[in-house]
């Protein structure tokens, strides 16, 4: 492998690099490797170092980010990111809407599904929303080919669910899958593995990594002694490049509309073309989606998943700016807006 220097390996860049003020010449510039609740693990050209979040609250880091410490390994600032992961969980005191962090400055997004019965395009369409929306490049991993007759009829399913989609089955334990998924494990490349439990996320992690996971990583889940990942974590790849495993998530709900466009770019672009822009796509005259759909061009379950995650986008949006409105104020009567 060609000599980098140490920071380019670890997926520093000219974008970083222009960031750093004439004034901060003496801080170090370190990549998170972990997130806890007041401290970090990160990397820099030295080796591994245990850091502290400003004023002791690493809520706002994320994996992969991009920090400044000083000589006490105390955070002065985050770097701008090149690209941020997050999703919409229920907020911590029940109002609305809050987001929360995956992980950043990632590249790829390995959108990570079994060829069994978690496979399920819908979740497929919100995790490639969530690459879309985030700047990443989604590719779709289909793990446990080996225990399928037909791997090639997941992996037709789900090339349909996005234009130019990379799709890839595989065998997670398999060493060939280095060789598979190489394109996007070049050094300095960061790939982020997302989806349900029990995929195989973890063990694709450690065939390219050629690490065993650590014992502060699992637990026994159940009886037959899974592990399941605790935490996130940006780990080295045998190629050059780095992974950041991630627990499984049961729920996903992608938090940047523009994603949602993205992925369902056939729908966005008939949309366009509807005689009346406040068209609902029901039975409208000039209604270019039900005519796409009545000529076979367009999937009506399509059309039907399309409609849910806008209306979820929808109610967040609404969710979100009541709750700003209730913290930050607005001037107004008090009383509640009527749509
Ligand atoms: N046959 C087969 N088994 C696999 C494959 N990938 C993973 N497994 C098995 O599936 C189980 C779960 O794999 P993990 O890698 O722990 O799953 P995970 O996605 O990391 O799960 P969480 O950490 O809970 O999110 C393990 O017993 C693996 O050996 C595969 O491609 N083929
Ligand atoms: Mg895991």
């Amino acid at each position: 492998m060609a000599m980098m220097p140490p920071l380019a390996e670890l997926g520093w860049s000219s974008w970083f690099a222009s960031q750093i003020g004439d004034d901060e010449g003496d801080l170090i510039p370190l990549r998170v490797t972990e997130v806890h609740r007041t401290r970090m693990a990160a990397l820099g050209a030295e080796g591994p170092v245990d850091i502290v979040a400003p004023h002791q609250n690493a809520a706002d880091f994320a994996v992969g980010d991009w920090v400044l410490v000083n000589a006490a390994m105390t955070v002065q600032r985050l770097l701008d990111r090149t690209s941020v992961l997050d999703r919409l969980t229920a907020a911590r005191d029940g109002t609305g809407a809050a987001t929360q962090l995956i992980a950043a400055n990632v590249d790829t997004l390995f959108i990570t599904t079994s060829c069994n019965a978690d496979f399920n395009v819908a979740r497929l369409e919100r995790y490639l929303a969530l690459a879309a929306g985030a700047g990443c490049v989604p590719v779709v991993i289909l793990t446990k080919a080996d225990g399928t007759d037909d791997p090639e009829d997941y992996r037709q399913q789900a090339l349909a669910l996005q234009r130019g989609l990379a799709v890839v089955t595989l065998d997670a334990r398999s060493p060939d899958v280095a060789v598979d998924l190489a394109p996007w494990c070049r050094p300095g490349q960061t790939v982020a593995l997302v989806g349900s439990s029990g995929v195989g996320k973890s063990t694709l992690t450690q065939t390219l990594t050629g690490e065993v996971a650590e014992t502060g990583e699992i637990r026994e889940a159940d009886g037959r002694g899974r592990h399941t990942t605790r935490f996130r974590a940006l780990r080295p790849l045998l190629s050059g490049g780095w992974i950041i495993d991630t627990p499984g998530m049961r729920a996903l709900q992608p938090s940047a509309p523009e994603g949602i466009d993205i992925v369902f770019d056939e729908i966005t672009e008939l949309v366009s073309q509807c005689k009346f822009r406040d068209c609902e796509h029901l039975s409208e005259p000039g209604c270019a989606v039900q005519a796409a759909i009545a000529a076979g061009q367009l999937d009506a379950d399509r059309l039907t998943r399309w409609r849910k995650l806008k209306r979820e986008d929808r109610a967040s949006s609404a969710a979100r700016a009541q709750a700003h409105q209730r913290r930050f104020g607005g001037g107004g009567t008090g009383k509640k807006k009527r749509r």
